[in-house]
């Protein structure tokens, strides 16, 4: 069993792991970095499981029942019951994506697949990277950066519409071509719906005393999207709060302060992360309201404006 990420760097190193060897693939409920307990339910009838793109804080939990191996990017502390735990970053380096990584180990090729996932988590700034060499390279076989951005976007669409099944059926995709993704009806389709829903939220946001807020109800995972697009348009900071069917979400980003503090605030309740200009919380549904007021309440009486 391959257990991968959602997002196209995950997808792509499954791929790349399935090409060496057929294998099933499943990926966690999009949105949970662990594993819950339905998740592990179904882990169960495995005995080896192949873990790519997901630093898993119960990976260990897996090895009461299966024999692991582990081959990711993500900040992370070895997993010693892991019959292999291949992350550079164990050594303190940092690699750009997980398909490199699974690159490196197994002696592969750089193709289309291993791009894909390097665009996939870099986006545009992927430009700046040493390996945007080698995906230029790609172009002598016909491969177009651009049609490989596309074909991120497309592969990304599936959980961005929340569609799990969607993801998994990607991994198969992925190995059929750049053609075969670029040309795929249903994501396509997929790219217009978020495009629109995007759209049609971010235009509701209302700026209170400094600060674009938006109370939203989308089971899209576009919060990000969303809130990068008002702030994108307006300069700013911006404060958005989304209610799920099974979560509530808060997501801010700032072009004029540092919420790395919030972030450590959010953290010691919720699951929170981010970075100087951003911060995400996943809170448990109806508790977002609550966190949302209190959010906004210290970045007005704190004065930041
Ligand atoms: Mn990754």
């Amino acid at each position: 069993m391959i257990l991968h990420h959602w997002d196209s760097d995950g997808i792509a190193s499954a791929a790349l792991m399935m090409r060496m060897e057929e294998n099933e693939n499943f990926t966690p409920k999009i949105g949970n970095y662990f594993i819950d307990a339905d998740d592990m339910e179904e882990l169960r009838k495995y005995d080896e499981i192949k873990i790519v793109d997901m630093n898993l804080p119960d990976a260990s939990k897996l090895c009461e029942f299966a024999k692991i191996w582990i081959y990711d990017h993500h900040l992370a502390t070895k997993v010693e019951c892991a019959q292999e735990h291949f992350n550079p970053f164990l050594e303190g380096k940092s690699y750009p994506s997980a398909t490199l990584v699974v690159m490196e180990r197994f002696n592969l090729p750089f193709d289309y697949i291993v791009a894909l996932g390097i665009i996939g988590d870099n986006g545009p700034k992927t430009r700046q990277l040493k390996e945007y060499e080698l995906i230029k390279k790609l172009e002598k076989d016909g491969i177009k950066f651009n049609d490989l951005q596309k074909a991120v976007e497309l592969i990304d669409s599936s959980y961005k519409i929340n569609d799990r099944k969607e993801v998994t059926e990607n991994v198969k995709l992925v190995l059929n071509g750049i053609e075969e993704i670029l040309g795929n009806e249903k994501l396509n389709r997929n790219v217009e719906l978020i495009r629109k829903e995007i759209e049609k939220w971010a235009e509701k946001a209302e700026k209170i005393d400094g600060i674009r807020i938006l109370k939203m109800k989308t089971d899209y995972n576009i919060i990000s999207a969303v809130t990068r697009k008002i702030v994108w348009e307006n300069g700013g900071t911006a404060l958005v709060l989304n209610e799920k069917k099974d979560r509530d979400e808060i997501y801010l980003r700032s072009t004029e302060m540092d919420v790395r503090w919030l972030i450590e605030t959010a953290k010691k309740k919720y699951f929170a992360g981010g970075k100087k200009e951003v911060m995400g919380v996943v809170l448990p549904k109806g508790g977002g309201k609550k966190f949302f007021e209190k959010i906004l309440n210290m970045l007005t009486r704190e004065k930041v404006y």
